[in-house]
C-alpha cells in the first residue's frame, strides 16, 4: 500500500470543536480551547503522522485548524477570516465540522459558501455526538446538511471523548493522494514555541474573565530566550480600557498573578525547561480596529520583522502608542537552579 500525504483544513462556526479536534488528531496541545466563541485568531498546522494499520496505508496528514466562520465587524475579525480563506487555498480535503446539538441556520450555509468557492472535496463532521443520547436524531439533521452540499463523507464523532477519530483518520487518508511526506517525522507543528506561549496565556485570560474581556485582550510575547534549563519570557496582555486593565490585575495584583502562574506551569511542560515569566497589562484603546495593531498579532509577519531586526513596537503608529503599567507582582516565583 502507498503512502498517503497533504493538507486538510478544519472548518466550521465558532465553537464547533475546530481546536479540539485537530488537539485530539495530533495528540498534542497545539491550539488553546475555550467555551468561549472565536477563541482561535488565526490558522494552525498540526501534523499527523499515521503508521501502517489494519486496511489502512501509512500517511502524514497536515491539518490546518482555523478561526471560526463568522461575518466580521472589526479589523480583527477580517483579518480572522484572511486566516480562513488562506487555510482553504490549495488544501486537498476541507473537514466541515458542525455541532450536532444545534439546529441549522443561515451562519451554517455561510461557512458551506465558502468551501464551495474552494471547490475542495469536503467532509461533514457532526462533533459532539456525545451530548446526544438518542443518535437516531442525527439522521435528519444530516439529511438537511446533505441538501445543502454534496459532502464526500459524513462522519459523527465527539472530539472531546476521542469517538469516531479512527474511523476518521482512515477515511481522511483514504481521500489524500499518494504522495511522500512534506514534514520530518518529529515536527507536529509550523508555530514557534514563542507564539504558543502567547496562546497560553491568552488562554488562561479566556479562561479567568468574563464578559467583553475575553475578547477584547490580546498577548505579544515582547522576550524569549530560551536556555537549556530556563526560559525566560516577557509578555503583554493588551486590553481596551482601564477599567479591562483593572480587572485583569485584580486586587493587589492577584488575578495577573493566578493568570501567570497557570500559564507558567503549561508553558514549562510545552518548553520542558523551568521558566520565568513576566508579564505586562497595558491599554491599547480600539486595537481590535486597528489594522496595523492586528496585523502585527501575526506571527509569521513578527518572525519576518525579526528577521529584519525591526522590533514590533517600532512599527506602530504615533497615536497608537500603549499606556503602560508594569506589573512586578505578575513575574513568576524565581526558578529552582
Ligand atoms: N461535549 C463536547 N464538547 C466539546 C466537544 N468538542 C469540543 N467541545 C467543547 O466545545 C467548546 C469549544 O471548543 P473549541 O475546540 O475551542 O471550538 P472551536 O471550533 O475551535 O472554536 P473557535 O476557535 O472559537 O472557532 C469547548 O468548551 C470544548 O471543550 C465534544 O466532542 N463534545
Ligand atoms: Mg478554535
Amino acid at each position: 500500500m502507498s503512502f498517503h500525504s497533504g493538507f486538510v483544513c478544519i472548518l466550521g462556526r465558532p465553537n464547533a470543536g475546530k481546536s479540539t479536534l485537530l488537539n485530539a488528531l495530533v495528540g498534542e496541545k497545539l491550539a488553546i480551547i475555550s467555551p468561549k466563541p472565536q477563541t482561535t485568531r488565526n490558522r494552525i498546522q498540526g501534523i499527523v503522522h499515521v503508521p501502517k494499520g489494519k486496511g489502512r496505508s501509512a500517511g502524514q496528514i497536515i491539518l490546518i485548524d482555523t478561526p471560526g466562520v463568522h461575518k466580521p465587524d472589526s479589523s480583527l475579525g477580517r483579518k480572522m477570516m484572511v486566516e480562513v480563506r488562506e487555510a482553504l487555498e490549495g488544501c486537498d480535503l476541507v473537514l466541515v465540522i458542525m455541532d450536532a446539538t444545534h439546529k441549522l441556520d443561515p451562519r451554517d450555509q455561510f461557512a458551506l459558501q465558502l468551501v464551495r468557492q474552494s471547490g475542495a472535496k469536503a467532509f461533514l463532521i457532526l462533533n459532539k455526538i456525545d451530548l446526544i443520547r438518542e443518535k437516531s436524531k442525527l439522521l435528519p439533521l444530516i439529511e438537511e446538511y446533505r441538501k445543502l452540499y454534496d459532502f464526500a463523507e459524513v462522519i459523527p464523532i465527539s472530539a472531546l471523548k476521542r469517538n469516531g477519530l479512527d474511523a476518521l483518520l482512515s477515511s481522511i487518508l483514504a481521500a489524500l493522494p499518494s504522495g511522500l511526506p512534506y514534514f520530518p517525522e518529529d515536527q507536529i507543528t509550523d508555530q514557534p514555541a514563542r507564539f504558543m506561549a502567547a496562546e497560553i496565556i491568552r488562554e488562561q485570560v479566556l479562561v479567568n474573565t468574563s464578559e467583553e474581556i475575553p475578547h477584547a485582550t490580546t498577548v505579544i510575547v515582547d522576550s524569549f530566550e530560551e536556555g537549556k534549563k530556563l526560559t525566560r519570557i516577557a509578555a503583554t496582555i493588551y486590553c481596551e480600557r482601564e477599567g479591562q486593565k483593572g480587572i485583569l490585575v485584580g486586587k493587589g495584583g492577584q488575578m495577573l498573578k493566578k493568570i501567570g502562574t497557570s500559564a507558567r506551569l503549561q508553558i514549562e511542560r510545552m518548553l520542558g525547561t523551568k521558566v520565568f515569566l513576566e508579564l505586562y497589562v497595558k491599554v491599547q484603546p480600539g486595537w481590535r480596529e486597528s489594522r496595523a495593531f492586528v496585523d502585527e498579532l501575526d506571527w509569521r509577519r513578527q518572525l519576518e520583522h525579526r528577521m529584519q531586526g525591526q522590533r514590533v513596537e517600532d512599527r506602530r503608529t504615533e497615536d497608537e502608542r500603549v499606556q503602560e503599567i508594569a506589573i512586578p507582582e505578575a513575574q513568576s516565583p524565581a526558578p529552582r537552579s
